[in-house]
């Protein structure tokens, strides 16, 4: 078995970049592998040793669903009849009512994308000092703490949900700490009733980062209506996606207020500047695809519900891998194929997402180091990583599989026939 020494991305991808995914693509699924069970009999039929790709269009962790491109359209020569593009149009304000409706909460604040979202919550809620996060998300968390110079304070997960440790968290509190971040990461939920416990008793603000998390319940509750409120992200990549979007929900009137006094420049009625405030907004076209998408989330819960079976079905049985199980009791979006590959492998984790990439299923390692790997958290908090073994060792063993509307059924065939030649000694 060939080794791979760099961990850079670039040897991720050992025949070069992908093609780019913003080629028109043909109608329909991406052409499929021929023959697959045959086709892999041994290593050489692998790509990475010089077969052909098992697909010829890259198969993207993230690749967007969208809902009817004709309910789009309609909407886009609308919103050019009205000429109202931005600025709390008409079709912003119906996203945040359906999106409010189906959360069952009573505030939905539309804004440009996941991150800004995150910030202006963070700021309404007058978080400072320090706040407590897993460091096993994506970046945007811990940016959009630092971006307002407030320090994350990683803590460690728990191995078997991937989400925040409660008693972690706790070691983490000092008399600087004003907040939590809780994050429902590959939209399974994190620790609520624990954290908010936690919160509650040492008079910390606790929210949540919901990026993964839409269409996805805690206990039976919609994830939307925890905490002081909750952050969604609807970019691209998202199960939901209005383009770049994103969105902070909460059943607070006053945050209600003051966020959307903040994503508009601080602006209450024309000439009126009230407070200090970004541009957050929400545009009509961002809004008009969220409109379509939403009311075809039914379809794509389906379609993620069915490649996360196949690929568990195919996966779960070779020794060393397993599924991240979803909670079968729960409400999930099921927009996360998470793998995990044991360390007693022949294998490593790195040398079976190249094999993968060479077949063009281009497998993920997120959230890989952490973001206490990441500048400027590794040169401003060294020592981090002490405190987070768990974080280390789930980042070393994940790979997460494309998934979505588009997969070829035969994706989840393919992935396990190639690691299960690579695993077999
Ligand atoms: N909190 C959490 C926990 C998050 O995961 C995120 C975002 C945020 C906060 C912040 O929310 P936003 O500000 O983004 O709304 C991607 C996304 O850009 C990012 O939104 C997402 N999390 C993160 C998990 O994934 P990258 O750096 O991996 O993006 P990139 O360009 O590598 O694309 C991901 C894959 O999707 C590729 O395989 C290509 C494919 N793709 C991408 C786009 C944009 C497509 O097939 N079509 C597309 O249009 O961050």
């Amino acid at each position: 078995m060939q080794h791979f020494e760099s961990r850079s991305d670039s040897d991720l991808a050992p025949f070069g970049p992908p093609p780019a995914f913003l080629e028109p693509l043909p109608a329909g699924r991406p052409s499929t592998a021929r023959g697959i069970t045959k086709y892999f009999e041994s290593r050489s039929d692998l790509a990475l040793f010089g077969a052909p790709p098992a697909f010829t269009e890259p198969l993207h962790v993230g690749r967007p669903n969208i809902g009817s491109r004709k309910a789009f359209l309609s909407y886009m020569n609308e919103i050019f009849s009205r000429r109202w593009l931005s600025n709390n149009g008409p079709l912003v304000q119906e996203f945040e009512r359906q999106i409010a409706d189906f959360l069952g909460v009573k505030h939905c604040v539309a804004m440009c994308n996941g991150t800004v979202a995150l910030e202006i919550a963070i700021r309404a809620l007058e978080l400072k000092g320090e706040v407590i996060m897993p460091s096993f998300t994506f970046v945007a968390t811990a940016h959009a703490l630092q971006w307002q110079e407030i320090t994350p304070v990683f803590a460690d997960i728990d191995p078997n949900t991937h989400t925040l440790d409660p008693d972690a968290v706790f070691k983490m509190i000092t008399p600087r700490t004003t907040g939590i971040i809780g994050v429902h990461l590959w939209g399974h939920s994190a620790p609520v009733d624990e954290l908010q416990t936690i919160a509650d008793g040492c008079g910390l603000k606790l929210m949540f980062d919901a990026a993964h998390a839409f269409g996805c319940s805690y206990k039976g509750r919609m994830i939307g209506g925890f905490g002081e409120c909750e952050v969604f992200s609807f970019h691209a990549t998202k199960f939901f996606n209005t383009f770049e979007g994103g969105a902070v929900v909460t059943n607070n009137d006053d945050l209600a207020g003051k966020m959307r006094l903040m994503k508009n420049f601080g602006f209450s009625g024309y000439d009126n500047v009230i407070y200090p405030g970004m541009n957050g907004k929400m545009t009509e076209v961002a809004a008009a695809m969220g409109l379509v998408n939403f009311s075809a989330i039914g379809e794509f819960v389906e379609a993620n519900r069915r490649n996360y079976e196949q690929y568990s079905m195919r996966l779960n049985g070779i020794e060393g891998i397993s599924v991240l199980p979803y909670d079968g009791r729960e409400q999930n979006n099921y927009q996360y194929v998470v793998v995990e590959v044991s360390n007693d492998l022949p294998v490593s984790r790195d040398e079976i997402i190249s094999a993968l990439q060479a077949e063009n299923v281009l497998a993920r390692r997120y959230f890989w180091p952490g973001c206490h790997n990441m500048q400027p958290y590794k040169a401003f908090y060294p020592n981090a990583g002490l405190m987070l073994p768990n974080t280390k060792a789930v980042a070393d063993r994940v790979i997460v599989l494309p998934t979505g509307a588009t997969l070829p059924d035969s994706a989840a065939d393919v992935v396990a026939s190639v690691i299960r030649l690579l695993t077999s000694a």
